[in-house]
């Protein structure tokens, strides 16, 4: 099925050389995923974290059959590439490969990163979720682009994971060189908190997917980011 208009999308994947400086610059990476859009299409989720100011976009599926899973990463690739934002896949190499994804984004429990490079190759985005200092440098031994480091507070969102807190986050940006990303909990409230530790990028979920006006929220938090508010 590989249509003309799908190669071009992958002709949307970031440089090689733009890779490091992209994820330097990065401040606010928003997460959708169906199960936290407050029933709304995550297509249409996304398009407006986009317009708000989300600079990364990543599907997030832990339930859907790989099916379901891809038609709406294809979906997802269209609209992130005629924005020019990188797309993230959770956990899929396979299918962040198929529709021709900037990356993917590994769990602990997921393929090595060596693995899904085989995949994706060299110039792919390869994030790692991290939740202590070992595992983040285990990560950027390993090789990957940046970590997310979490949860931070603690969060419906993956509430199987004890918070780690700003102090935890703090000793991991004094002991990696990699881009980090604080993941877990953050909002507007406490994200002033996230910024004293030093941090210069987030994640969210909730804060942004599940928010009644989507673009305002990631408009809200990235002008936060930037020290602009
Ligand atoms: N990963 P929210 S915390 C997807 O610590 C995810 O690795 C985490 O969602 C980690 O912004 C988390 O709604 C949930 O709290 C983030």
């Amino acid at each position: 099925f590989l249509s003309y208009e799908l190669e071009q999308l992958f002709a949307a994947r970031l440089a090689p050389e733009e890779k490091t400086s992209f994820l330097r610059k990065l401040r606010l990476y928003v997460i959708v995923g169906s199960a936290h859009t407050a029933g709304r299409p995550v297509v249409s989720v996304a398009q407006e974290a986009i317009r708000g100011g989300a600079q990364i976009i990543q599907l997030r599926e832990k339930e859907l059959p790989a099916k379901a899973f891809f038609e709406t990463a294809r979906a997802l690739r269209e609209v992130t590439a005629k924005a020019g934002v990188p797309l993230i896949i959770n956990d899929r190499a396979d299918i962040a490969a198929a529709v021709g994804a900037d990356g993917v984004h590994l769990g602990q429990e997921d393929l090595p990163i060596a693995a899904a490079r085989r995949i994706l190759g060299e110039q792919a985005i390869i994030g790692v979720s991290t939740h202590s200092v070992a595992e983040a440098l285990r990560a950027e031994k390993e090789g990957a682009d940046y970590i997310g480091f979490g949860p931070v507070f603690p969060t419906r969102t993956k509430p199987e994971y004890a918070a780690q807190g700003l102090e935890a986050l703090q000793k991991v940006l004094s002991q990696v060189r990699l881009p980090v990303v604080a993941i877990g909990g953050i909002t507007p409230a406490n994200l002033p908190a996230v910024i004293k530790t030093g941090v210069k990028r987030i994640a969210v979920v909730s804060a942004v997917a599940s928010a009644p006006d989507v673009a305002a929220s990631a408009a809200l938090l990235l002008k936060m980011l930037e020290g602009s508010y």
